[in-house]
């Protein structure tokens, strides 16, 4: 064993979680990160960056599940839908399940999308060749500076809020995916660990209730991230996410033959159901 590779994930604040490496597969500077893909026994393979585990393929199911139909679910009708971020096309797959229109997705990093569909492409499984859908190659947030509006859903599939990202995290990035956004849009974005970044959860959400009137935290469980608990929250202009039914989103699965191993519609209610020191971060 202590000749073993392990990759370990030290978390910014303080704790570390780790998972042996049997393979290292890739391994390249881009222009805006360090990218990784390994391959590990517990996980399958994993996809790296900036030292952050992003997406296994025994884990990716679990976060873009959570990440995708919760917010797509909690709008009656989503047509117009955009990704931010997300190279590695699991929440893009997720979304062409929907009867969205023309799913676009802005991603800032065509190395992390390349790497995804050659060493994990089970992750997209053909999603990026999907007719429906555009990738733009590009920056998120001046993107969405320019955005000519009318969005019914944003996703905000990003790293963490350290480094680049970090914008992605601020009221100003908020305030242009309102603009983005009809009078009845919704959006979503991955707010970290609740339990070990509790100060970053608690910031994002008070930026998100600046530009938003209804703003709601979720939480769901991904094997690789730190604590392995993780949140998002939802910034929505009109619909409350708890308003949509189980009825109604057993219905849209059934008739979009949705496939999931994660969600289900009791779980998109149950998941806002905070334990009180959480939703104390978040009050
Ligand atoms: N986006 C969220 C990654 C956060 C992981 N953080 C960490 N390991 N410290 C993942 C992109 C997957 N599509």
């Amino acid at each position: 064993m202590s000749t073993a590779d392990w990759y370990f994930e030290i978390e910014q604040h303080g704790y570390i979680q780790g998972v042996r490496v049997t393979e290292r597969l890739a391994r390249e500077a881009t222009p805006f990160q360090r990218l990784e893909v390994l391959r590990t026994d517990v996980l399958g393979k994993v996809l790296v960056l900036d030292d952050a585990l992003q997406t296994s393929e025994r884990d990716e199911f679990m976060y873009h599940e959570m990440l995708v139909h919760v917010p797509l679910m909690s709008h009656p009708n989503p047509r117009r839908a955009l990704i931010i971020g997300g190279g590695d096309g699991g929440a893009l797959r997720h979304m062409l399940m929907h009867p969205v229109e023309r799913p676009i997705q802005v991603e800032i990093d065509e190395a992390v999308v390349r790497a995804c569909k050659e060493h994990v492409p089970a992750v997209s499984n053909g999603a990026f060749d999907d007719p429906r859908a555009e990738l733009i190659i590009g920056d998120g947030i001046e993107y969405m500076r320019n955005h000519p509006g009318g969005l019914d859903v944003i996703i905000v599939d990003s790293t963490d809020p350290v480094g680049p990202a970090v914008e992605l995290f601020q009221s100003p990035f908020y305030l242009n995916c309102a603009s983005a956004l009809a009078d009845d849009g919704l959006m979503v974005a991955q707010s970290s660990s609740p339990l070990y970044m509790a100060d970053e959860l608690r910031s994002q959400v008070s930026n998100l209730r600046q530009v938003f009137p209804i703003v709601r935290t979720y939480m769901g469980l991904v094997m690789g991230y730190p604590g392995v608990a993780w949140s998002y929250t939802i910034g929505s202009k009109r619909y409350d996410p708890l308003q949509a039914t189980v009825e109604s989103i057993a219905r849209r699965i059934a008739a979009s033959q949705i496939t999931t191993r994660y969600y289900t519609p009791e779980l998109h209610h149950a998941a806002f159901v905070l334990p009180r020191f959480i939703a104390d971060i978040v009050a």
